[in-house]
């Protein structure tokens, strides 16, 4: 049972994510906590006055957000928040050799979605040609690589036929490019039939409902929020 403390049998308080309203780099860590079926709570930051208070409290060891406060810890690095949540959610494979490969699987898929999300900062021109190249580096680069584990193992999923974050990721990152392309996946028939399987799980179907806390693509106001906060 998520959250509650044997010991204790009260129930641990929900994590909460302190972000912007949006995707960026925290849109991971929402998705893979509610992969593991781990309702959250969120702090939007909206102010800079928000931002100095928690650089103030020491609450951002870097200065940075993300930052995810559970389990009595303020924990901020994305991908140690990641790597923290796969592992006490057990998504996160069976040893050492499956833990590594879903490291590599989910540290290319960051990088392809965080190709996406510094875009929305670039003028409308760049922001167009970034774009197209995410896109080709998808269809000649990513896609291809996942296409073939899962020709080569014919498994349902990425690592150790076990769902793991490995498949959060790229599910996530699927449907960021299927945004930008629609028909990004007309290559990659095992993709297609991954995309359908994982999406019809419960709780990835909840968070892809309407009103779920999954955030939508970044516009203008999203970008101009962080750079008044950030003053960059
Ligand atoms: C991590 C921030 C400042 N290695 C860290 O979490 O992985 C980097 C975190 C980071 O750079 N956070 C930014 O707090 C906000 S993220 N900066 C304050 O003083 O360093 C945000 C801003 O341009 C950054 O990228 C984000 C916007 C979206 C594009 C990236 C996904």
């Amino acid at each position: 049972m998520h959250g509650e403390t044997p010991e204790s049998g009260v129930m641990a308080a929900k994590p909460k994510l302190y972000y912007f309203e949006g995707r960026g780099r925290m849109e991971s860590i929402r998705w893979l906590l509610a992969a593991a079926g781990v309702e959250f709570e969120e702090e939007f930051l909206e102010t800079r006055q928000q931002y100095e208070k928690l650089l103030k409290d020491g609450s951002l060891l870097f200065g940075q957000v993300p930052m995810v406060e559970m389990d009595g810890m303020m924990l901020t690095q994305t991908r140690a928040i990641l790597s923290y949540l796969a592992a006490k959610y057990n998504l996160y494979g069976k040893d050492l050799k499956e833990r590594v490969r879903i490291d590599m699987y989910t540290d290319g898929t960051l990088d392809l979605m965080f190709m996406i999300a510094v875009a929305a900062f670039k003028p409308p021109e760049e922001k167009k040609e970034s774009l197209a190249q995410v896109v080709n580096k998808a269809k000649t680069r990513y896609f291809p690589v996942f296409e073939k584990i899962l020709k080569d193992h014919g498994e349902d999923f990425l690592v150790g036929n076990k769902f793991s974050w490995a498949d959060v990721q790229l599910f996530e990152a699927i449907l960021m490019l299927e945004e930008l392309d629609a028909a990004v996946l007309s290559d990659f028939p095992l993709l297609q039939k991954f995309k359908t399987r994982v999406s019809n799980m419960p709780n990835i179907k909840k968070f892809l409902q309407p009103g779920s806390q999954r955030k939508p693509p970044p516009d203008s106001r999203y970008v101009s929020v962080v750079r008044e906060v950030l003053q960059f």
